[in-house]
């Protein structure tokens, strides 16, 4: 089949925020809109022609009439070979997992991860290279800039590939293989866990549930909860994964999960609750009648790494983005290993993760993860913890007590406030920006604040920069406020407020969280102006 060449101009902002470009379908349903984003992928990263890809999204809507542009643009671009998971699904680890066992050239991987789906949804896009990670900013830079100059992108044409059956075909001359888009990831996972500890638990009468929110992870789980390790038929819920994730919102958290929530705080509730997002990669974690923090769950995860046999040998570090709680901080003192401070974005754990510098990394926002994949990890998650009540046997909620008494309990929360209006949202920060240099020796609510910056990051590794990643007021007692604009949204800004301060005390660790925090959520609005600035009595969603 011929190699066709299309003649197109740049659009305006395709430029890869926190997580990939993100847009409206509608965004990406204008005619060329996704052929220059891919062809400059093919444009600004060396070395796909005659390479293996891989491909696969979260199944949303405009997931598969995107993967057989993809798959024909793939072909006139010279690709050798395309893995593409079943009926194009890949979860963001799963695929993670694949371009590595495969040593693929890189992969895309379709997915706008909790935000809606549907044809009034989002949709999105991202690169990750050969080590299987998010494409860290030289590369997300290379493409966009990639974006503002295109002219052309080429397609063969050819008949759709059938996503529906695994076996080889080809879209011109470059082979399709369509792959069981869990086998490899479940393979990992049986390295990772004591399996067999797990089923003993499970056939001793232990409970749990997971919640798939119809998203990506329902086969995954269904193969590893259900077929490998014997929980009944019915752990998985809302397993099926569907175009518009049944019209929720695929965010594992208190308020979006909530078939979960009530399941774990009703009668008779299960001793381990879960759930994950719409492309697998969060995770939240509920004993019975009991919340994990994120935070919390990547300190409890970095004390008891051992007890897993994937990382029996011990951790060399760990690493957590800046707004992210310091309860891993703590944890990473007690175990003796160092931990690393980043910005938002799994794409700034890579070069830790590929130089063996951390071995766990998380963030506030559900996200755990490990070097077995380059991207935070729901279901590795899931396992870890149930890995953790095998070995120990403890419940959820007494691996947490067991933290809070080792290392002290750190209250935190974060405050959403949605759907702001940008500009009064890029005011509002710039405003804080502006009174930095004078908040250090003040005091708010009875705390001094030590020192207040706006967040800036050399890699360690790769000696890469990164600024203006976040404000961040921190008092003398360890207590610290910061916010940040979300890099995810397609619609307004996103104003992302995070509060936390440690208690020591364990007689003081049973506190409300947000009564916990009152004084300290006060000072945040009081200091940024929230209410005056943005008119938002109440954050749209706290977590
Ligand atoms: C959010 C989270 C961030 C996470 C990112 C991608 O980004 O805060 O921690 O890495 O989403 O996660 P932002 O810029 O909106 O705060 V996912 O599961 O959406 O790929
Ligand atoms: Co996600």
């Amino acid at each position: 089949s011929d190699i066709r060449t299309v003649a197109t101009t740049p659009f305006e902002g395709q430029k890869p925020g926190t997580s990939g470009l993100r847009k409206k379908v509608t965004v990406f349903q204008q005619p060329h809109y996704l052929e220059n984003f891919v062809q400059a992928i093919f444009d600004a990263v060396p070395g796909g022609a005659g390479a293996t890809l891989v491909l696969g999204g979260d199944g949303r809507f405009y997931n598969r009439v995107a993967i057989q542009t993809i798959l024909r643009m793939a072909a006139a671009n010279g690709v050798a070979r395309v893995l593409v998971g079943r009926d194009g699904l890949l979860s963001t680890p799963g695929a993670s997992c694949v371009i590595r066992a495969r040593g693929a050239w890189g992969g895309i991987i379709l997915s706008a991860s909790h935000n809606q789906g549907g044809p009034d949804g989002d949709f999105g896009i991202k690169f990750n290279p050969s080590n299987g990670g998010p494409a860290p900013e030289r590369i997300t830079d290379a493409i966009h800039a990639r974006t503002g100059e295109i002219t052309e992108y080429r397609l063969v044409d050819a008949p759709e590939v059938d996503l529906s059956v695994e076996g080889t075909s080809r879209v011109g001359s470059m082979a399709v293989e369509v792959i069981n888009p869990v086998a490899d990831y479940a393979a990992l996972m049986e390295t990772l866990f004591d399996f067999e500890a797990i089923r003993a638990l499970i056939r001793g009468g232990f409970r749990l549930c997971f919640d798939a929110m119809h998203a990506v992870n329902g086969p995954y789980a269904h193969e590893i909860l259900e077929n490998r390790l014997g929980a009944p038929a019915g752990t998985v819920i809302n397993g099926t994964p569907l175009e518009d994730f049944g019209g929720g919102h695929p965010d594992p958290n208190l308020v979006h999960a909530h078939d979960l929530v009530a399941r774990l705080f009703g009668d008779d509730a299960p001793g381990l609750g879960a759930a994950s997002d719409g492309d697998g990669d969060r995770n939240m974690i509920l004993g019975r009648r009991f919340y994990v923090t994120p935070s919390d769950s990547l300190a409890t995860l970095t004390l008891n790494a051992t007890q897993a046999p994937g990382y029996a040998r011990g951790i060399a570090g760990v690493a957590r983005s800046m707004p992210t709680s310091q309860a891993v901080d703590r944890a990473a003192r007690a175990m003796g290993v160092p931990c690393f401070e980043t910005p938002t974005g799994w794409k700034f754990f890579g070069t830790l993760l590929d130089a063996g510098k951390a071995t766990l990394c998380g963030e506030e926002s559900f996200g755990t993860g490990s070097d077995h994949v380059r991207e935070k990890d729901g279901l590795w998650a899931v396992l870890f913890w149930l890995n953790l009540v095998a070995a120990t046997g403890r419940s959820v909620e007494d691996l947490v007590r067991d933290l809070w008494a080792r290392c002290g309990r750190v209250y935190y929360t974060r405050h959403d406030y949605e759907g702001v209006d940008t500009g009064a949202a890029e005011d509002l920060m710039e405003t804080l920006r502006a009174r930095l240099p004078d908040l250090a020796g003040t005091t708010h609510g009875g705390r001094v604040v030590r020192m207040a910056d706006d967040f800036a990051y050399t890699d360690p590794v790769d000696g890469s920069t990164a600024a203006r990643q976040g404000v961040r007021i921190l008092f003398e007692d360890g207590a610290r406020v910061v916010y940040r604009l979300s890099g995810t949204g397609t619609e307004g800004a996103t104003l992302r407020v995070y509060i936390e301060r440690p208690e020591d005390d364990p007689a003081r660790h049973d506190q409300d969280t947000q009564a916990a925090l009152a004084n300290l959520i006060r000072v945040a609005d009081d200091l940024a102006g929230i209410q005056a600035r943005t008119g938002r009595g109440e954050p749209t969603v706290i977590t």
